[in-house]
């Protein structure tokens, strides 16, 4: 049995985003059973840090004693066990870690800087100033990536891949903007990633976890 190891309490803005999604996600696509282990309620977050990993952040897994963290590599992981998640083919296999690597590398980061901007470092004066620069990278970025998904239901064309998971949970943490909104292909994306069966199971599982948090006084 695949355990994930996740955050049991987060704050409101980042429920919903906290990257255990992905791993929840990737298993319910494969059709797999897993467990969830919490960091700082099962295990204590410095123990967590020492024994699974090394900066102390979320997801990591655990199975049979194998460890292994990094969402990417953890769902690339989990897609080794499923055809649901890649293809077998290595050209096919290729091209859904080519879209892997874009979501990671070429479309998160953006996304990371106005999500530190935004949320992290609101209040703070170089945020301001760098904000319409950044907006305008990402805006870029956006447009370029619209171009290339359009016309194709997912990633790779038309078949769902463990790269949807990765780039449409990427997307999302623009969702405290209108970047998405206002581009019509890349909302019809995740509108169509996020109706999928295993992704709306994992987000209640994922969301279930915050819902025992009790309401602030
Ligand atoms: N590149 C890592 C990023 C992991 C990450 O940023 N996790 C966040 C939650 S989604 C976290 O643990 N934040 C707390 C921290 O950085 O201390 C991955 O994809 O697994």
């Amino acid at each position: 049995m695949l355990t994930c190891y996740t955050f049991g309490a987060v704050p409101a803005f980042a429920q919903g985003l906290v990257r255990d999604l992905r791993v929840r996600w990737a298993m319910e696509e494969a059709g797999l059973p897993y467990d969830v282990r919490l960091v700082g309620e099962d295990i204590e977050r410095e123990d967590y840090r020492r024994t699974h990993q090394p900066f102390g952040q979320v997801p990591a897994i655990e199975e049979d004693g194998f460890q292994l963290f990094e969402s990417g590599a953890i769902v690339l992981y989990i897609a080794e066990k499923s055809e649901k998640l890649a293809p077998r083919t290595p050209e096919a296999r290729a091209k859904v870690q080519q879209w892997a690597f874009v979501a990671l590398n070429s479309v998160e980061p953006h996304l990371g800087e106005l999500v530190d901007i935004d949320i992290f470092s609101a209040e703070e004066d170089w945020a301001k100033q760098r904000r319409p620069a950044a907006v305008k990278r990402t805006e870029a970025r956006l447009d370029l990536l619209a171009a290339k998904l359009d016309g194709r239901d997912y990633a790779t064309g038309a078949e769902f891949s463990v790269a949807d998971i990765l780039l449409a949970t990427a997307l999302k943490e623009l969702r405290h903007t209108d970047l998405i909104d206002r581009r019509p292909v890349l909302m019809a994306y995740m509108e169509r990633c996020f109706a999928r069966p295993a992704y709306r199971k994992a987000l209640a599982d994922h969301m279930a976890v915050f819902e025992r948090q009790p309401e602030p006084a």
